[in-house]
C-alpha cells in the first residue's frame, strides 16, 4: 500500500488548525500549516461563534496545504459537537449561538416540562447537558426554526459550503439528542414530540463516506481538487481514534477546554446507574460508543488565565504559572466542585472559587499558584472518580488511563491524575483529534486497512506517550 498525504480541518473552541498527514503502513506523520484562534463573539447578551470567520480561516489554510503537498487526497473537517447553523435555500440565517451561551437554560425547561430528563436518556442514551442541540432547538426564535429547510452541525456547515452537499455526520447528530445510535438514524418520533421540523435534519452520512468534491469555484480558489471526506467530525470522536489504547483495560481523558472521561464499549450503557451517574453514551468511528462524562476541563484554568491577563494587560505563561502552583503543597488547597454549573459560562472564575469555598466553609485560595493549584488538583480529582466509574459502568478494568490533547501537555495534571486514581497515567499524543481525522481519511483513501485497533497501532507506534506512574 502506497503512503499518501490528507487535510484535516479542525475546529476547537478556543483554536482551529489545518494540518497535512502523511500516513503509510508504518507511517503516520503531520505538518501544521496553519493555526488560528477562535474566538467567540459576544452581541448583546448573545454568545456566538465567528462561523465566517471560522470558514475563512479554514480556508487559507486549506490553500496552504495544497501548496505544501499538491497531491491531497481528501479533506476532512471536525469540530466541538451540539452547535449547528440553520439554513433556507443554501443561506444562513442568523448566526450561530456558542453553547456557552445562557439561553440554553430556556430551552431545558421548555423540554422537561413535557419530557423528563430519563425519558430522553432512555432513547437516546446522553447524558444531561444543558447545551444538547435538542434543548437549542427549544430555545430558538421559533421564526427561524420555521422558515429553515436545513440544520447543519458546525463541520456539516463548513462541509457544505466547500461542496454544496448538505449531510449530517453520524458521529456529531449523535450528539444533538435527536439520533437513535442503534440503527443509526433519527428518531422521528421523538423529533415529532419536541416540535421540531423534520425536514431541517439532512441525511446522515458515516465516517470515512466520501461528502463531495469541492466546489469549481471553491477549488479555484484553493489552487486544487480534493473530495471532502466524513470523519469522525465530532472532535472527541476523532480523538478516541488515535488513543493508543487497548480499549478493554483503558479509560481516556480527551482533555482540552472539555475533559471527556470514559471508555469505549460495544453497545449504549442505557442503566439505572449510568443514568444516576449523568454519564452519555455518544457515537463513534466505526459503530463504537463513547461511554464518557463530560468534566469541565482546562476551561477553568484557562479562563482564570484570560482574566488575570486582562488585569495585567499582557500575556501569562502558562508553563511558569504552573511550576509555581507545583511548589504549593496540595494539602494546602480545596479541592473543589469543578463540575458545578457555575463554572460553565464565561466569567470570574476566581470569584466563582472564592463563593463554591465560603459556601462549603473551606479556606479559599490565596494567591495565583494557590488557585492554580486547587484547579489542577480539583480536576485531578474529577478525572480520578469519573474513570473509576466509567470502568464500572462499562465493565473495564481500568488498569491505564491515557490522557490526549492538550492536557497531555500539563505534566502536573498527568502526575496528580495518576496519583489521585492510583493508576498510570499515559499522556499524548497532543494533537489526537487531528490524527484521528487523518487516520479516518487515510483509511477510506486506502493509504491503510483495517480496524480501528489496527488505526490506534499505528498511532502508538508513531507517537509513544509520555508515563506518568502514581506516588504515594
Ligand atoms: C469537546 C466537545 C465535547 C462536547 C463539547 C461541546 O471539544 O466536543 O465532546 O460535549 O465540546 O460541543
Amino acid at each position: 500500500i502506497p503512503a499518501g498525504s490528507v487535510a484535516a480541518v479542525d475546529l476547537g473552541a478556543t483554536s482551529g488548525r489545518v494540518i497535512v498527514g502523511r500516513v503509510g503502513p508504518d507511517t503516520l506523520e503531520t505538518t501544521t500549516v496553519a493555526r488560528f484562534a477562535n474566538d467567540p463573539i459576544r452581541l448583546g447578551d448573545d454568545l456566538h461563534w465567528n462561523v465566517l470567520g471560522l470558514y475563512s480561516a479554514a480556508l487559507a489554510g486549506l490553500r496552504e496545504a495544497f501548496r505544501a503537498e499538491p497531491a491531497i487526497a481528501s479533506i476532512g473537517i471536525d469540530s466541538w459537537a451540539v452547535d449547528y447553523g440553520l439554513l433556507r435555500a443554501g443561506r444562513l440565517l442568523g448566526t450561530p449561538f456558542h453553547y456557552r451561551d445562557e439561553r440554553t437554560a430556556r430551552g431545558v425547561a421548555a423540554v422537561h416540562a413535557h419530557l423528563p430528563h430519563a425519558e430522553l436518556f432512555a432513547r437516546n442514551g446522553l447524558q444531561f447537558l444543558p447545551f444538547n442541540t435538542l434543548y437549542q432547538f427549544a430555545a430558538e426564535d421559533p421564526f427561524l426554526v420555521n422558515a429553515g429547510d436545513t440544520a447543519l452541525m458546525i463541520p456539516d456547515l463548513l462541509g457544505f459550503w466547500l461542496t454544496g452537499s448538505a449531510r449530517a455526520e453520524l458521529t456529531n447528530a449523535s450528539t444533538t439528542g435527536l439520533l437513535r445510535w442503534l440503527d443509526h438514524a433519527w428518531d422521528d418520533s421523538l423529533i415529532e414530540r419536541l416540535g421540531v421540523p423534520r425536514d431541517i435534519l439532512p441525511p446522515l452520512i458515516a465516517p470515512g463516506e466520501v461528502l463531495g468534491a469541492l466546489r469549481p469555484e471553491v477549488a479555484a480558489s484553493l489552487g486544487g481538487q480534493a473530495p471532502v471526506v466524513a470523519v469522525g467530525s465530532h472532535d472527541t470522536a476523532s480523538a478516541v481514534v488515535a488513543i493508543p489504547m487497548q480499549a478493554d483495560a483503558a479509560a481516556y481523558i480527551s482533555c482540552g477546554t472539555w475533559g471527556l472521561v470514559g471508555v469505549e464499549v460495544e453497545r449504549p450503557v442505557l442503566t439505572p446507574d449510568a443514568l444516576a451517574a449523568n454519564f452519555t453514551n455518544e457515537g463513534g468511528v466505526d459503530g463504537r460508543v463513547r461511554l464518557l462524562h463530560n468534566v469541565m476541563g482546562l476551561w477553568v484554568l484557562s479562563e482564570t488565565v484570560r482574566g488575570w491577563e486582562r488585569q495585567e494587560g499582557h500575556a501569562i505563561d502558562l508553563p511558569t504559572l504552573l511550576d509555581s502552583a507545583a511548589e504549593v503543597p496540595a494539602s494546602a488547597v480545596p479541592v473543589f466542585d469543578i463540575n458545578d454549573a457555575r463554572f460553565l459560562p464565561p466569567g470570574d472564575m476566581p470569584a466563582r472559587i472564592d463563593a463554591w469555598c465560603s459556601e462549603h466553609g473551606v479556606r479559599a485560595p490565596q494567591s495565583r499558584a494557590e488557585y492554580t493549584r486547587s484547579i489542577v488538583e480539583s480536576l485531578a480529582q474529577a478525572f480520578a472518580e469519573a474513570t473509576a466509574t466509567a470502568g464500572r459502568l462499562g465493565g473495564i478494568d481500568v488498569r491505564t488511563i491515557h490522557i490526549v490533547g492538550g492536557g497531555a501537555l500539563n505534566a502536573l495534571l498527568c502526575q496528580r491524575t495518576a496519583d489521585r486514581a492510583g493508576v498510570p497515567v499515559l499522556a499524548g499524543p497532543v494533537e489526537a483529534t487531528a490524527l484521528g481525522n487523518v487516520l479516518v481519511q487515510a483509511r477510506a483513501a486506502g493509504f491503510l486497512s483495517g480496524s480501528l485497533e489496527s488505526l490506534r497501532d499505528l498511532a502508538a507506534r508513531t507517537h509513544a506517550p509520555r508515563r506518568f506512574d502514581p506516588q504515594a
